[in-house]
C-alpha cells in the first residue's frame, strides 16, 4: 500500500532523458500504487490542449496506461502548466484537483498543493498569478493562434530569465528568501485548513520540515525538482519516504 507524490518535472523536449524516467517510473512504479499525485509544473511551459507535442502525447498515453491499471491519477496546476485543461486530463485520463485540495491520506486530513501560493514574499509573481488565473483573460489568450500563443510564451519566458538573473546578481539572501515559502503564510494555511499535514512542490528544496503552527505539531513536506533525477514522496499507512530516483 502505498501512495505516490511527485511535482516539478518541468518535462521539456530540451531534457528527453527526464521524460524516459518519467515513463519508465509509471510503467514500473506507478502501476502498483494506491495513486499517484501530480503536484503540478509536470510541464515545463503549456500554452493549451491543443498545442501539437509528441512528448505530451507520450505522458498522456502513459498516464492513461496507469488510471487504466486502476490506479487513480490526481493533478494540480502548477505555475508554468496552469493551462491545462479537461481536454488533456481526458486524454491522459487523469482527475484536475484545485489548488490547494485536502485529500483523505490513510484516514488523515492532509492539504496538497503547488506551492506557489505559499510564496507571498514575491510579490510581482503573485500579480502575475492572479492576472493569469482569470477565466476571461485565459479564454482570451486561447483564442489566439498558435504561432501568437508561441510567441507570447517565448517572451515571457525570456523576461522572466532576465527578472531571475538579475534577482539573484542582486542580493543573494534576499532572492533566496523572496523565492522560498513566507513562513507566516506557511503558519496561517495551517491554521486555515486545520490540517497537521501539508505536501507542495514548487520551490525545488525537497525536505521534511517539522514544525508549530497555532500550538500543534505540523508537517510541511518540500518534494523535489526533476532537473537532474527524480523526486517522489512515497507515503504508506506507516509512514512516509522521500526519495531520489536516478536517471
Ligand atoms: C508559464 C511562466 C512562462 C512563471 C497565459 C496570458 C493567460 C500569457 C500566457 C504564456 C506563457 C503560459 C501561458 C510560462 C509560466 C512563464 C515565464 C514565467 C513565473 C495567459 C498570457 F492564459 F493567462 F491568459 N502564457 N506560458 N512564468 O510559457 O507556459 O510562472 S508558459
Ligand atoms: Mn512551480
Amino acid at each position: 500500500m502505498t501512495t505516490l507524490f511527485i511535482s516539478d518535472l518541468h518535462l521539456d523536449p530540451s531534457r528527453p532523458a527526464i521524460t524516459d524516467l518519467f515513463l519508465a517510473f509509471l510503467r514500473d512504479e506507478a502501476m502498483q500504487a494506491d495513486a499517484l499525485y501530480i503536484l503540478g509544473d509536470l510541464f515545463e511551459a503549456w500554452i493549451g490542449d491543443d498545442t501539437p507535442s509528441p512528448a505530451a502525447d507520450a505522458v498522456a498515453v502513459a498516464l492513461h496506461a496507469v488510471a487504466d491499471a486502476g490506479v487513480p491519477v490526481y493533478f494540480i496546476r502548477g505555475n508554468r502548466d496552469f493551462l491545462v485543461g479537461e481536454d488533456y486530463a481526458r486524454r491522459a485520463g487523469f482527475t484536475i484537483l484545485p489548488d490547494p485540495s485536502v485529500i483523505d491520506l490513510y484516514g488523515r486530513p492532509v492539504l496538497l498543493q503547488h506551492g506557489d501560493l505559499l510564496c507571498t514574499d514575491d510579490t510581482a509573481y503573485q500579480q502575475f498569478r492572479a492576472q493569469t488565473r482569470d477565466p476571461v483573460f485565459q479564454a482570451q489568450f486561447l483564442s489566439q493562434p498558435l504561432a501568437a500563443r508561441i510567441a507570447f510564451a517565448q517572451k515571457a519566458r525570456d523576461a522572466s530569465q532576465a527578472r531571475q538573473s538579475e534577482m539573484k546578481q542582486g542580493d543573494r539572501a534576499q532572492f533566496e528568501t523572496v523565492t522560498d515559502v513566507a513562513p507566516a503564510e506557511v503558519d496561517a494555511t495551517f491554521g486555515r485548513y486545520g490540517v497537521d499535514t501539508m505536501i507542495h512542490g514548487h520551490t525545488h528544496r525537497p525536505a521534511i520540515h517539522a514544525l508549530q503552527a497555532g500550538g500543534r505539531d505540523c508537517t510541511r513536506i518540500v518534494l523535489g525538482d526533476w532537473y537532474e533525477q527524480g523526486s517522489v514522496l512515497r507515503v504508506t499507512p506507516d509512514g512516509w519516504t522521500l526519495d531520489s530516483l536516478a536517471s
